[in-house]
């Protein structure tokens, strides 16, 4: 049994490793979490209060940081300023959660020598061709094109670095695009989905042949458990499950599952600098580490994804209004 401290435990990804842990193992969490826009306390109900403890800070704040490391074996670090589009309008809060915060966990980490995992994402390594054979592997050169994709390109190095240098006891995952309950309606999949139950039509960003890579949110959770659990110290694992899927093609699978015409839906602004294709190759965590997908189905997930934001409307609602405010603004 261990103590794990959970940054960004509130939002999206770090709310269902929380309970993907609480299920899974007899580990206690701690999550510490700014509670900014992007995250929200009741993605995190129904833990038990013996095993579950909730923090609300910064993890730049050293001095509380520092406090919180004391008590714990483990770190999985979470937090950050997530999204693409804002990056784009502010990126300074990119810059002070994704690079001075990590640097801040680090310094901890050294100080205590405690065991941390740090949250990345394929977005470091750029993008690819749409007819290019090759997928992203952990030898691929760094190379981001957006605000956000260069501030967690930044963490990934200093994460590097603190282990070379000081023998911080790190790894690093970097995973494909998540989908799942509990995204923020900000994100495509959500965006499109509560669009839809609001009679609102969905919003694609150019042509909408950009392809991501989609993942269940627990298959992301399952595999951050394998690498904390059996991960070599000071290493870099992709996590992946095979699910590139071009945004027009998403979109008009989302209306026809919501009983739509696939048509029903409008070509917006394009994103600056959008990135074309992502794809991961996953071999390394699997071969390595033996971890496998469970989600293999990206329709039967979608459904059930659909399923949820149409029965929580209390969890997404209040978000709803100023984000799509926002993207009008934009022209998206
Ligand atoms: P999210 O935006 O849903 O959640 C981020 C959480 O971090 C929120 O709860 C927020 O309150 C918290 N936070 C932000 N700044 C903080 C600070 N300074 N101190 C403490 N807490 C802070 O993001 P997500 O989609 O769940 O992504 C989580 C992590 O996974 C990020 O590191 C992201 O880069 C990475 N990632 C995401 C995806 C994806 O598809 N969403 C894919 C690969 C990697
Ligand atoms: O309304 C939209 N219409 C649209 O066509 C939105 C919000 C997005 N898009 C496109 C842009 C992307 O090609 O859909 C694709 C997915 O967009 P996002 O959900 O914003 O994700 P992305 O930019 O790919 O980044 C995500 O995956 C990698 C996460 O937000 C990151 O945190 C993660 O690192």
């Amino acid at each position: 049994m261990a103590h794990l401290l959970v940054t960004g435990g509130a939002g999206f990804i770090g709310s269902n490793f929380v309970h993907h842990v609480i299920q899974n193992t007899d580990h206690t969490v701690t999550v510490l979490d700014k509670l900014t826009y992007a995250g929200n306390r009741a993605s995190l109900e129904g833990l038990p209060d013996d095993r579950f403890t909730f923090v609300q800070g910064d993890i730049a704040d050293a001095a509380l940081v520092d406090e919180l490391f004391a008590d714990v074996d483990a770190v999985v670090h979470y937090a950050a300023e997530s999204h693409n589009d804002n990056s784009l309008h502010d990126p300074r809060p990119f810059l002070d959660t994704n690079i001075v915060g990590t640097y801040t966990l680090l310094e901890a980490a050294r100080r205590h020598g405690t065991r941390i995992h740090h949250i990345s994402t394929d977005e470091v390594y750029g993008d690819l061709e749409l007819d290019d054979p090759a997928r992203f592997t952990e030898e691929t050169p760094y190379n981001p094109s957006s605000p956000y994709s260069s501030t967690k390109a930044g963490s990934d190095l200093l994460v590097r670095a603190w282990v070379r240098s000081f023998g911080v006891q790190a790894t690093i995952s970097n995973c494909s695009n998540n989908y799942g309950p509990y995204q923020h309606v900000e994100k495509f999949i959500p965006r499109q989905i509560t669009n839809v139950i609001r009679g609102i039509r969905p919003k694609l960003y150019g042509a909408g042949r950009n392809v991501r890579d989609w993942i269940h949110a627990d298959d992301h959770s399952s595999a951050v458990l394998t690498i904390l659990e059996k991960g070599r110290i000071g290493e870099t694992y992709l996590i992946g499950a095979d699910g590139e899927k071009d945004n027009k093609t998403v979109v008009e699978l989302i209306l026809r599952l919501m009983g739509q015409d696939p048509d029903a839906y409008d070509h917006v602004a394009d994103r600056a600098g959008h990135d074309l294709r992502y794809a991961i190759d996953s071999s390394k965590l699997r071969t390595e580490l033996g971890w496998q997908p469970r989600f293999r189905d990206f329709e039967a997930g979608l459904a059930d994804t659909i399923a949820w934001y149409r029965e929580h409307e209390d969890w997404w609602a209040p978000a709803k209004d100023a984000t799509e405010a926002f993207y009008a603004s934009k022209g998206q």
